[in-house]
């Protein structure tokens, strides 16, 4: 397993330099930006003002590295917990609240679940809640950037579990065959809502399935950030020249719930969860950053404030924000609308005011 920080937060000698001071302060900044987002969204929804919460927490070092490595031409295709690609693309943090709360500024309009964002600006496809559906996405826009002589990389995210999916084999095999300019990068994370990553396969590692598809695998600490982006660029960058695709297999732990709608009480062992939280992967990465003089106490409480106050506006704004319209439930399916679809616009009009007579 590629590794570079040891828990303790120290480099391994053999490995070569670390990245330049301020990509190292950044990819910190960001871990500590994105578990403070999930802990406010988190008592958002125990709080009833959104209906729903996929949290990443203890997966930042994960997706921050890895993102990290994509340069701005390249897409991202997403699992569930995946969103600080697009706030590090560029997506604004006021785009993530408004798609919490389904408002009518939206950009996909309330029609998507929590957590399903979209940014064509930030090259972020929303996330399907099918598992596995967008490993082939990516790799069939990787093969389409290719045959317009584009140098875009795709990146595709999955879950464990989502490696059992039959979807999942048909990329992975499609992508080996032509050699696709993508990057396939699981995040082991254990597990699979219930299931444990010991019954989602017999094979000893995830990472063993590279061989079979005729690509490059690799298997990296996905606690530590530095490993992470330097695994990932290597892959980036032989995928963008010509190189094929590369299989990666982070591997980190989900510390919370699968989603707000589970309780991993039920069914892990508290020691496990006590075991990943010796291996926090923002501690490692600030005791790094502090022996180099490159972060303390002050840093970070200006940091968290900056995020708590973007947080306050977004969720004041958000809340003050209207619905969407009714209407718009029936547009975006035809140029013209159906007449099925206008007698049933007339009844959710009629619903819809019968609703409001009634409170
Ligand atoms: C095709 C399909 N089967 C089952 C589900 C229900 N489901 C949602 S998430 C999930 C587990 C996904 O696990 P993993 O791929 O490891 O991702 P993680 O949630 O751990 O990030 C399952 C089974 C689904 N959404 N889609
Ligand atoms: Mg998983």
């Amino acid at each position: 397993m590629v590794r570079v920080l040891d828990e303790r937060g120290e480099l391994d000698p053999a490995s070569p330099p670390a990245p330049p001071d301020s990509e190292l302060r950044y990819f910190y900044l960001w871990m500590l930006t994105v578990r403070t987002i999930d802990g406010r969204m988190m008592h958002l929804q125990r709080q009833g003002r959104i209906a729903f919460y996929g949290p990443i927490t203890g997966q930042e070092a994960t997706v921050v590295g890895s993102v990290a490595a994509l340069g701005p031409q390249d897409w991202v295709f997403p699992a569930l917990r995946e969103y600080p690609a697009a706030l590090m693309r560029g997506m604004p943090l006021s785009h993530l609240v408004h798609q919490c709360y389904g408002t009518a500024l939206d950009v996909v309009r309330g029609r998507q679940m929590p957590c399903h964002y979209s940014s064509p600006a930030a090259h972020y496809v929303a996330m399907s809640s099918c598992i596995g559906t967008q490993v082939p996405h990516a790799v069939g826009a990787a093969m389409a950037a290719r045959i317009r002589g584009e140098d875009t990389v795709a990146m595709a995210y999955m879950g464990d579990g989502a490696t059992s999916e039959p979807d999942v084999h048909a990329a992975l095999n499609f992508a080996g065959v032509y050699r696709a300019p993508v990057v396939l990068f699981c995040q082991n994370n254990g597990w699979a809502i219930t299931v444990p990553v010991e019954r989602q396969t017999a094979a000893s590692r995830l990472v063993e399935r590279a061989e079979a598809y005729g690509m490059p695998g690799v298997r990296v600490d996905g606690n530590d950030v530095l490993a992470v982006h330097r695994v990932t660029l290597q892959a980036v960058e032989r995928a963008r020249s010509g190189g094929g695709p590369t299989f990666i297999e982070a591997v980190t732990y989900r510390m919370l719930g699968h989603t707000t709608s589970d309780d991993p009480s039920r069914y892990r062992d508290p020691a496990e969860v006590e075991a990943w939280r010796g291996r926090d992967p923002l501690l490692r990465m600030r005791r790094f950053l502090e022996a180099r003089g490159l972060w303390g106490d002050e840093e970070e409480a200006a940091l968290l404030a900056r995020v708590q106050a973007a947080l306050n506006a977004a969720i004041e704004a958000a809340e003050a924000a209207p619905r969407p319209p009714l209407e718009s439930l029936f547009d975006d399916v035809y140029a013209e609308p159906t007449p099925e679809l206008e007698r049933q616009l007339a009844e959710a009009r009629g619903a819809g005011s019968r609703e409001g007579a009634h409170g």
